[in-house]
């Protein structure tokens, strides 16, 4: 009896700690809660017509490439974080870019010091131009030193079309996967 309340209780700990590992660091990053918690979200829509899970995703419709349309949320890293692995479902439609390189339909992060100052270039997950079909992007990064927090910016960046995304994800990954990177 007693080996099986030990199996039980270390079973119960194994379930709560793959729960933290795989909970999502971004909120309303399914886009079922409108635009909520999203900052500049006046340059998006949520559409029920295109979606890659649930009911709504998130589309930025950009007429020109003269402008930045972005929507942004700030997130603190959990303490003791090594690494973490961000992802998003992205389309595009017709998306012509502007003269430089780094624009396009653009799923970028920059991470940030504890004076919300940005820390080094940033990192690039995803930069689409023309059409592409519901595609899963995905990088896993090791944190920077003196990264208290993360900003995750989905845009228009100066690239006219239209961009949905969906399901974005940031999660904390183990210190054997920070290894490997
Ligand atoms: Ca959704």
């Amino acid at each position: 009896m007693k080996l099986f309340t030990l199996i039980a209780c270390t079973f119960l700990l194994m379930v709560s700690y793959t729960a933290q590992a795989q909970k999502n660091l971004i909120n309303n990053g399914s886009f079922e809660n409108d635009l909520d918690d999203w900052t500049n979200s006046s340059v998006a829509k949520t559409t029920p017509w295109d979606v890659k899970a649930g009911k709504a995703s998130c589309a930025i419709i950009s007429p020109n490439t003269a402008n930045w349309m972005g929507i942004e949320q700030v997130i603190r890293i959990p303490k003791n974080t090594l690494g973490l692995e961000f992802s998003a479902w992205l389309k595009t439609i017709n998306v012509v870019r502007g003269e430089s390189e780094w624009m396009g339909a653009v799923y970028s992060i920059e991470f940030l010091d504890k004076a919300d100052k940005k820390i080094g270039d940033g990192v690039n997950i995803a930069r689409l131009t023309g059409d592409n079909n519901w595609e899963q992007f995905k990088k896993a990064v090791k944190l920077p030193a003196g990264a208290v927090s993360f900003k995750i910016l989905i845009a228009m960046g100066n690239a006219s079309g239209t961009m949905l995304a969906d399901d974005v994800w940031a999660k904390v990954i183990s210190a054997d996967e920070v290894a490997k990177l």
